[in-house]
């Protein structure tokens, strides 16, 4: 990262700024080039971004001024180009580079969420009606994946609880339940006749982890709509847990009072928790967590740095797991 983009990021993410808008993100993408690892795939990158956005015009409207939010990261970003073309969404393919290239076909409007179980108002809800009068805000995470690299992501959505306030979940409800669109015509992965995991993906959080202030549902990223490798047009962000929390593409939600086992803890509980807190002390049955690989790293270094407890943000969420082994519950 150069001394100028670093500037740009800190400046970009100060209160006084509402937003990073549009040319700013394009800005510190051309200042990006000199230190890319890949300077060929950055140019791409810049192209991608130039491109019109396309979402339909309600959507575009209502990401038009999101708000800065104070819980974003002062980290330096990772270009659009990693953050867009390395992925994990094994329903188009197992290798980072296949949501990219085989989600080009997945159609993510007209989109609608169904809403069930312990709840006073259920139901199946278009996307426009999901979100109307919820502020979009800008948030600066960190994502940890569990295979130990990770990457800053200007996200763009609405914290999660505003968006569940709405259905009045009753107070049996101790658990939500997150569900991944079932499309195999448009998902090559969930046609594949051997697979490493059960389709729909499902991911569940407890009510009280739902409702953390940072446990974001997000419809954008570096200021547009999610491209579809990455989980459009809506999926949750929960950033002190493994990247396998953030369920992509979302069409079901249900509240329970029971948790269901989750896709990950299905295909290998051992080594994937119902918990999934980043945790630099509780190792991978196969590897160490205690450090992580910041994307992008360069021809001359993997970029490895120290993981923090929580992905770094143990002031905001250590509480919620008071009195729990963390390395009984991983
Ligand atoms: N439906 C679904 N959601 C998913 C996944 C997936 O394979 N399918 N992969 C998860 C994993 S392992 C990670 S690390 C993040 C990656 O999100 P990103 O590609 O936007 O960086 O998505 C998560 N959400
Ligand atoms: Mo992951």
């Amino acid at each position: 990262m150069n001394a100028q983009l670093k500037k740009i990021t800190e400046a970009a993410v100060t209160p006084e700024n509402v937003y990073l808008n549009r040319r700013q993100y394009l800005k510190a993408m051309a200042l990006s080039l000199g230190a890319a690892s890949m300077p060929g795939a950055a140019v791409q990158a810049s192209d991608d971004l130039a491109q019109e956005d396309a979402a339909p015009l309600w959507m575009k409207q209502h990401l038009a001024a999101p708000i800065a939010s104070r819980y974003s990261t002062k980290d330096a970003m990772t270009p659009y180009e990693y953050v867009t073309g390395y992925n994990n969404f094994y329903e188009f393919g197992t290798d980072k580079s296949d949501p990219k290239e085989y989600g080009q076909d997945f159609e993510p409007h007209p989109w609608s969420v169904t809403v069930s179980g312990a709840a006073e108002k259920t139901g199946t809800f278009g996307l426009e009606d999901v979100l109307k009068g919820l502020s979009i805000e800008e948030r600066i995470y960190r994502l940890r994946c569990v295979e130990a690299w990770s990457m800053v992501i200007p996200w763009l959505g609405v914290p999660l609880s505003s968006m569940l306030k709405r259905y009045r979940p009753l107070s049996s409800a101790k658990f939500v339940v997150f569900e991944t669109v079932y499309r195999p015509e448009q998902m090559p992965g969930q046609r594949a006749f051997f697979n490493a995991i059960d389709y729909p993906y499902i991911e569940v959080l407890r009510m009280d982890e739902a409702m953390h202030p940072l446990t974001l549902m997000a419809v954008g990223v570096y200021g547009r709509s999610l491209p579809n490798q990455n989980g459009a047009p809506l999926r949750l962000v929960v950033p002190w847990k493994y990247g396998f929390k953030s369920i992509k593409s979302i069409q079901k939600i249900s509240f329970v009072d029971q948790r269901p086992k989750t896709t990950w803890e299905r295909a290998n509980p051992r080594e994937y928790g119902f918990y999934a807190n980043v945790n630099p002390n509780v190792s991978h049955p196969r590897w160490s967590q205690a450090q992580e690989r910041r994307l992008p790293g360069s021809l001359f270094s993997a970029n490895r740095i120290p993981t923090m407890i929580f992905n770094g943000y143990a002031e905001e969420v250590a509480g919620l797991y008071q009195g729990l082994d963390l390395s009984v519950h991983y």
